[in-house]
């Protein structure tokens, strides 16, 4: 992001940084952003995937606010499946759009699972229970009844098995606390979820899913609206950002989202132009797949995905989105039949 505010996950909780593995320096990079718009499904730039990546190579981090730091808050999923958009243009960049599944079977982390061989006998027990190790609480148990390692390793220990199990149709919520030394106890309060579909990315203040917006849903003209990613600061910057970054841009009226205005490029329909007139907050290298978020009857709503544009941040020149409602329809019926 240009200009804008160094932000924290809590602000953009569907937010998603995707990479890919290089085999060549034996390391997963940062390749681009995304958005949770379901628990195990995310959408993002179709430009990001063009390359062909194949599905092993990627990675989705959620719940993350420095970009390469490991937070106890973050939620890590292998990639099932991607679908670019089959009318994809990767000359004009028309319908930039792609859709990934999560792999709710094969979380990134299973560090820690032989760690606590007596709650895995345990853990058969909350199956049928909704399970969710909620963050915040986690940190109010750790400030003030310092509760050992242990506890959070074990609550993060479960939050892993349920993501493993993702395909169960009811979990339980649950809290660790610290009982006897060195062990925990667990607490829980029962709740079905109504999902008979997969669980993948469970609900906290880190990690929540973005609200698509319904058909024929109306945004005006130079509504103020907000984007965010782990993108570069400015066009020649040699490093992504290290924190997320949020910043405030307008939509443009589509008359004047036209060639002349982004150095003679090709406007479709499916696309729209959003920026800060005075230059100032602007996407940037990094950004792309990333969300363009507007506020709606109280709901924060998916317009655009961050797609393209002239440089970052130049007076005058706004930045260029994938128009997200031209796709609800294709959207659902992605994941209805998968
Ligand atoms: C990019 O290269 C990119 N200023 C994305 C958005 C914008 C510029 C570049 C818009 O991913």
């Amino acid at each position: 992001i240009h200009g804008g505010q160094v932000s924290d996950i809590r602000q953009q909780p569907w937010q998603a940084a995707i990479t890919v593995y290089s085999p060549r320096t034996k390391s997963n990079n940062f390749l681009c952003g995304g958005v949770l718009i379901d628990s195990c499904w995310l959408l993002s730039a179709a430009h990001c995937f063009q390359e062909g990546f194949t599905e092993n190579r990627m990675h989705v981090i959620l719940g993350r606010t420095i970009r390469l730091q490991n937070s106890s808050s973050e939620q890590i999923f292998d990639v099932e499946r991607y679908w670019i958009h089959e009318q994809y243009n990767d000359v004009n960049y028309d319908n930039d759009i792609d859709l990934l599944a999560n792999d709710s079977m094969k979380p990134c982390q299973l560090k820690r699972q032989t760690k606590h061989p007596q709650l895995k006998d345990k853990f058969l027990d909350f199956f049928k229970l909704k399970l969710s190790c909620l963050t915040q609480q986690k940190h109010t148990i750790s400030k003030h009844t310092s509760v050992s390692n242990k506890c959070l390793e074990a609550s993060h220990y479960i939050s892993q098995r349920v993501f493993r199990l993702g395909k169960s149709h009811t979990i339980a919520e649950a809290l660790i606390l610290p009982a006897a030394k060195d062990t925990c106890q667990v607490v829980f309060a029962l709740l079905k979820l109504k999902s008979e579909t997969g669980i993948c990315a469970i609900n906290t203040p880190e990690v929540l899913p973005v609200c698509l917006p319904e058909l024929g849903m109306f945004f005006p003209d130079w509504m103020e609206c907000e984007i965010s990613g782990y993108g570069k600061d400015n066009e020649f910057s040699p490093f992504y950002s290290e924190q997320i970054k949020q910043g405030h841009v307008r939509l443009w009226p589509q008359e004047q989202c036209v060639p002349e205005k982004l150095s003679g490029r090709e406007i479709t329909a499916n696309m729209l132009c959003a920026g800060d007139t005075r230059g100032l907050d602007d996407a940037c290298k990094g950004d792309s797949g990333g969300p363009l978020v507007c506020e709606k009857d109280s709901q924060m709503t998916l317009i655009g995905l961050i797609s393209w544009g002239d440089g970052c941040g130049k007076k005058d020149i706004p930045g260029v989105y994938t128009r997200v409602t031209k796709y609800t329809t294709w959207i659902s019926s992605k994941m209805r039949s998968n």
